[in-house]
This record gives C-alpha cells, structure tokens and sequence, in this order.
C-alpha cells in the first residue's frame, strides 16, 4: 500500500512539473497532421531552384494578352503566365499544390537590384489565385532596356509595384 501511495504521489508530481512546464513554454501545437501547414518532410523539396528565362523556355508556352494599369499609363502587352512558367520548369508541381509547398516562393531579381516576391500559394489556382505575367512586348513592340527585355506584370495587385521592370532572374526556395 505505501509503495502504491508513493507511485501515484510521484506520478501526480510528475504530471504537476510537466503541466507547468508546458504553461511556462512554447503554446501547445495540435498534433494531428492534417491541422498542419505544412509538412515536416519539406526539407526534402529542392530549394533553392532557378527558373530558366531563356528565349527557347518561354517560346514553348501558351501566349497571353495582358493590361496592366501602371501610374502613368496603360500598357497592353502579350508573354506568358509565371503559373507555366514555374509548372514548365519544374519549380512547381501540376495539379493541387501539396502542403508542403506553402511554405514555398519565387523571388524575382532586377537589374537595378529591386526584388520583389510571390507565395506559391499566391500563385496556385485552387488558393491565392493571383494572375502574375512575364511579358516581352508592350503596345506592339518588344520592350526597352529601361522596362525589359522582360518584365513582371500582377493585373490584380492595387499598387503596381510588383510589376518588376528589367527581370534577371526568378528562383524558387522554401522559408527559412
Ligand atoms: N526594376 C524595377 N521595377 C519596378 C520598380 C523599380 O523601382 N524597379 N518600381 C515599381 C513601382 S513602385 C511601380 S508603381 C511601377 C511603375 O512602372 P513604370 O515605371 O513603368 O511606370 O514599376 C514597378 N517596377
Ligand atoms: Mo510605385
């Protein structure tokens, strides 16, 4: 009988340190996978993941026309959409994005060093939705050194600042 009361008396201690242990750290996280944002097998996608800009690469997508409103004027241009872009190259997965990718972006570089981002989430049909171009020809003519020879257009975005004139590079990494 004593050695059962100790047991249960160490045990009720043990559960009191553990619960105040857990009230003094970290809020507890649902365990349960299905609640997660993403998974902890992301470490195994590719990061980062340099998306090819080449004439060849884009001349084998699907053409669009797209109008972007900028600050001074209204540009009418045609190129591809950075969906199939990024789909085409590898970078991002057809279909449903999994999980795993949410916690995944593309950085665009310019050669006047402003950079801009986009969530793969963003970009995904099924989530975000965002529209997002990478265009060569503006108002019928291919674009000037100043804004290209490529660069991004978001129609949706309420400031355009993120249609990145002078693209160099697009890559695609997880978040830190
Ligand atoms: N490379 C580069 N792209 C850029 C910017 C910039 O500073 N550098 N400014 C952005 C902002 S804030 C706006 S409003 C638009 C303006 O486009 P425009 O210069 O063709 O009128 O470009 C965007 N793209
Ligand atoms: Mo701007």
């Amino acid at each position: 009988m004593t050695i059962r009361f100790q047991t249960l008396r160490a045990a009720a201690a043990t559960a009191l340190l553990a619960s105040s242990a857990l009230a003094l750290g970290a809020p507890q996280v649902p365990q349960d996978p299905a609640l997660r944002a993403s998974q902890p097998e992301r470490g195994q996608i590719a990061s980062p993941v340099v998306v090819p800009l080449d004439q060849a690469t884009l001349a084998a997508l699907p053409r669009e026309a797209v109008r972007q409103a900028l600050p001074e004027s209204v540009l009418h241009c045609e190129g591809v959409s950075l969906l199939s872009l990024l789909r085409a190259s590898g970078a991002m997965p057809p279909g449903r994005l999994p999980l795993a990718h949410l916690a995944r972006y593309v950085v665009a570089d310019a050669r006047d060093g402003q950079r801009v981002l986009f969530a793969l989430a963003e970009l995904d049909p099924e989530t975000g939705g965002r529209k997002v171009f990478v265009v060569d020809r503006c108002d019928g003519r291919a674009l000037s050194e100043k804004d290209g020879p490529l660069r991004l257009l978001v129609p949706g975005d309420a400031r355009p600042a993120r249609a990145l004139r002078q693209l160099e590079a697009l890559t695609v990494v997880v978040a830190p």
